[in-house]
């Protein structure tokens, strides 16, 4: 298995921490996101990463998630429960408006709620949505300084001590 992958990326984050749960062993085809090689569109006509290569290609983080998570369901990240592994996937199919574009917004200097969708996040309803929301929050503490609403800070130390997700607070901290 390949991973086109950027270490900045959160999406690809995603990725990384759903392999390395699952204990699946890949090889990492490192992109650079500032001089995106012209083959990179070949794989994916976005242009854009995570891009997995498991015999197929197959760009897209959530759906990259969907596919491990059914490909390789040792370790499953979705809860056992129909209605809660549904609850999962809609945290994630609503990522956007629960949180990246509030995210994107503070990154651009724009004026945000970023704050309150903290407030509100859904966090800890299943590994499933904690590794697709991780990345950002992690990022959000340790490059852009935000200061977390404890009951956040307390939830990422405990996933920290995973060591999924404590290597992407390293991958973080080496930016
Ligand atoms: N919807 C995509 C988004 C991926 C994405 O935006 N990746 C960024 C890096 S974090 C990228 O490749 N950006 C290049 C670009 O926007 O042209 C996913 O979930 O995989």
């Amino acid at each position: 298995m390949k991973l086109y992958d950027a270490p900045r990326c959160p999406f690809c984050a995603r990725v990384r921490i759903a392999l390395a749960e699952k204990a699946i062993e890949y090889e990492t085809i490192e992109v650079d996101l500032s001089d995106r090689p012209r083959w990179l569109y070949e794989l994916n006509a976005t242009g854009k990463v995570p891009v997995l290569d498991d015999g197929f290609i197959l760009p897209e983080s959530a759906v990259i998630m969907e596919y491990l998570e059914e490909r390789y369901p040792d370790a499953p990240l979705l809860p056992h429960d129909p209605e809660r592994r549904a609850e999962a996937r809609l945290l994630v199919h609503r990522f956007d408006d629960l949180l990246g574009d509030e995210y994107y917004a503070v990154r651009r200097g724009d004026a945000n709620e970023f704050a309150a969708r903290l407030d509100e996040l859904v966090v800890g309803q299943s590994l499933y949505a904690d590794a697709a929301y991780a990345p950002w929050v992690i990022r959000a503490r340790d490059m852009l300084g935000v200061d977390l609403p404890e009951r956040l800070a307390r939830w990422l130390d405990t996933l920290a001590e995973r060591p999924s997700f404590a290597r992407e607070v390293e991958v973080v901290a080496a930016l």
